[in-house]
């Protein structure tokens, strides 16, 4: 665990590994998530981000995946009233293409408004190169798990000639994690370093037990997913073949809300829609930096700033700070810091790494020929045990919070994330999944 030093000298040592974090890539990156991380998210669900993933297509690594989730923690008795993207969010990748912190082309994604609640809302898909195409999402489903067409085949649609194929809709979250348990032993692990540091090894291991109880805050329940298939030729030639992706939620500042009473009236509309330019009010790079490490007050202002301000050392000094507060090592600040800060926090996808898997069950530190995050971000990747196997300073045999993998199997084919959760059945086995 770390020796004793001044916050002073860790900033020094991060200064100095600038210039030398450019050499681990991919370098290892945070902790889990992003749902409701900020004030303000939480209170508009819509632009709350959860996870954003990269990774080749496992059954044909000529395609790269990309997915962006909104909108977590969907019950599955609710899925018809929740179960919508929000037309006046406008959902964006950044894509960074030359391994600096500024992002080179964008996709975006809009919705119409929804009309029905078994209708699809009509995207609109703004590709890389500026070409412009409309597809079907999937209407929310309620049905009655194991029965019949329940739910509904995935809505696929090939955009024009491009090779790029899309999907919108609700599926399974397939971030796993233990809320509970992780608050309780970094809380207690803060106080262990508070008391002595390093800490005192019976200290730290009374902490980490509060992983025993292994359960996932996020099983059983849905979340809202855009995800597409991309030939990787449509990225052209990146910089050591890495593109960095970043997915953003946003709306248009300022917003309109009912501006009149007149426009309260049958069949009216309540106009939600905003004018002017768009404003970033979530991001999610590498899971859950904002959630973890950057501090309470300025949690809105991390969602809104970007990776170039995270490049300029805006956030350095916060997320230093919670990283020494936990015991973590200089070697594994400079390691986890490099990939928030240096070029910016966003996922790095190595587009020649060849990958066979969707991460399910793997683990960094025992999984051979590993190639998941933070190389991109498969669904299945445990990016907590990841995050935790650095602060702890990467004790041999690893470290988990045993909460490890998705409730339910993943698809063979794209979309790749599994159906949308539905009520259970009566009966044996029909026991509700989620795990509070
Ligand atoms: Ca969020
Ligand atoms: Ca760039
Ligand atoms: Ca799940
Ligand atoms: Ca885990």
């Amino acid at each position: 665990m770390l020796r004793t030093r001044t916050r002073r000298a860790a900033l020094a040592a991060l200064a100095l590994t600038l210039a030398v974090v450019a050499f681990l890539t991919p370098a290892p990156s945070l902790i889990a998530s992003d749902h409701g991380d900020a004030p303000y998210n939480s209170s508009d669900q819509s632009i709350d981000g959860a996870d954003a993933y990269a990774f080749l297509d496992p059954t044909d690594n000529t395609r790269v995946i990309l997915s962006l989730t909104s909108r977590g923690f969907i019950a599955a008795g609710e899925n018809n009233n929740f179960g919508q993207f929000d037309p006046s969010v406008r959902y964006r990748f950044e894509i960074e293409l030359n391994g600096d912190p500024k992002p080179d082309a964008f996709i975006d994604i809009t919705f119409s408004r929804r009309t029905g609640a078994t209708a699809p809302q009509v995207a609109t898909i703004t590709l890389l190169n500026g070409q412009t195409f409309t597809a079907n999402s999937t209407p929310p489903s309620v049905c009655i798990a194991g029965s019949a067409n329940c739910p509904p085949a995935p809505t696929i649609t090939d955009l024009g000639t491009t090779g790029v194929r899309f999907y919108a809709g609700m599926r399974d979250d397939t971030f796993n994690f233990d809320i509970p348990a992780f608050a309780a032993a970094t809380a207690a692990l803060r106080a262990c370093v508070a008391a002595q540091n390093p800490p005192d090894q019976t200290c730290a291991n009374n902490a980490l037990a509060n992983f025993q109880r292994g359960r996932d805050s996020f099983a059983g329940y849905n979340v809202m997913n855009i995800a597409l298939s991309i030939p990787k030729s449509l990225f052209g030639t990146p910089t050591n073949n890495i593109i960095g992706v970043n997915g953003v939620l946003q709306r248009r500042s300022p917003q309109l809300f009912l501006a009149s009473p007149d426009q309260v009236k049958p069949g009216a509309n309540y106009p939600a829609t905003g004018f002017g330019r768009w404003v970033t009010l979530d991001r999610n790079g590498n899971p859950a930096v904002n959630a973890v490490l950057i501090p309470f007050g300025r949690k809105d202002e991390y969602n809104a700033a970007t990776t170039m301000d995270d490049a300029a050392g805006r956030f350095a000094a916060d997320i230093v700070a919670s990283l020494q507060a936990l015991g973590t090592n200089t070697t594994n600040i400079n390691i986890l810091a490099g990939v928030a800060v240096t070029n910016g926090d966003m996922l790095r996808l190595n587009l020649n790494t060849a990958n066979t898997s969707l991460g399910f069950g793997e683990e960094i530190y025992s999984t051979a020929n590993y190639v998941g995050y933070p190389n991109g971000r498969r669904p299945g990747d445990d990016v907590v045990d990841t995050l935790l196997f650095f602060i702890a300073n990467q004790p041999s045999g690893g470290i988990t919070d045993n909460a490890n993998v998705n409730e339910v199997p993943f698809l063979s084919a794209f979309p790749f994330f599994p159906p949308p959760h539905q009520p259970r059945p009566v009966g044996a086995g029909a026991e509700d999944l989620t795990r509070n």
